[in-house]
């Protein structure tokens, strides 16, 4: 055929999306209900045919975690795979650690709105010394001044696009399955790249954990068509809870 396949696959429910904790970097491993997202991410690959020749992952363990389940599913743990700090989830600052509903509550619906889901409002920075910081973790030691303290979904796009160009297109272009495993907001800045989204209606992207997203892409490295969650139902109740968690109590 001459389309080329991209999946992408936000990591299943983590024991902090669980707890309605904001996460970016923190390193929490999936839920029990998130391990059992990710083996159905595997069924759907199997089903779907669409078995990948190569892994991306972001360096977060919820993510591999993911990864590694889905590809046992599909009986593919064997394929190449690359790992990048530039698929992380998005820093989210000083909220990282932070309850959703009761950061709603206490600065209000807008400020939280601007905060999750603006394209360029950066949570405040987060001190080296927090126990939710990266600044000490030898993982990130090579990052040197490209190590965040906050993130806006714009530096997100700019540190993710990179790595995009110089790593993923070359395999899809090479004619391989390339399945990428990463976050919902690392996502949200692929997405908005390929659907040609715009700053302002990015805010109302919202990615379910754990269904593979497939799309077909053109020489020019762009969608052919729409993507397609291979289970739709369950990507647009999973949406729409992502989309309410600041309600949820
Ligand atoms: C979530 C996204 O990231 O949260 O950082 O809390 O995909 O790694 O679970 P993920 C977090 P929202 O931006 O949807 O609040």
């Amino acid at each position: 055929s001459d389309a080329y396949n991209l999946i992408l696959l936000r990591h299943g429910q983590s024991l902090w999306n669980q707890e309605n904790l904001f996460t970016g970097w923190v390193d929490v491993r999936l839920s029990e209900q998130g391990a059992g997202e990710a083996k159905r991410a595997g069924e759907l690959l199997a089903e779907s045919g669409l078995l990948p020749d190569i892994l991306h992952t972001s360096l977060l363990t919820r993510a591999i975690q993911t990864a590694n389940i889905a590809l046992e599913e599909a009986d593919r743990l064997w394929i190449d795979v690359k790992r990048s700090w530039r698929l992380n989830e998005r820093h989210y600052g000083a909220l990282q650690g932070l309850d959703k509903a009761e950061t709603l509550a206490k600065f209000g619906p807008e400020q939280f709105q601007l905060w999750r889901r603006s394209f360029d409002v950066p949570p405040p920075v987060l001190a080296d010394d927090s126990p939710w910081s990266q600044a000490h973790d030898v993982r990130y030691a090579n990052l040197g001044e490209d190590l965040p303290r906050t993130e806006c979904l714009s530096d997100v796009v700019d540190r993710m696009l990179p790595y995009w160009e110089s790593d993923i297109t070359p395999d899809l272009r090479a004619g391989k399955t390339v399945l990428v495993t990463a976050h919902g907001n690392s996502l949200r800045a692929l997405v908005k790249h390929l659907d040609g989204i715009s700053d302002a209606d990015i805010a109302e992207l919202n990615i379910p954990t754990g269904i593979p997203l497939v799309y077909r892409l053109g020489e020019d490295m762009m969608p052919l068509g729409p993507g397609r969650y291979l289970d739709p139902e369950a990507a647009a109740a999973g949406a729409a809870a992502v989309a309410a968690q600041g309600n949820k109590k």
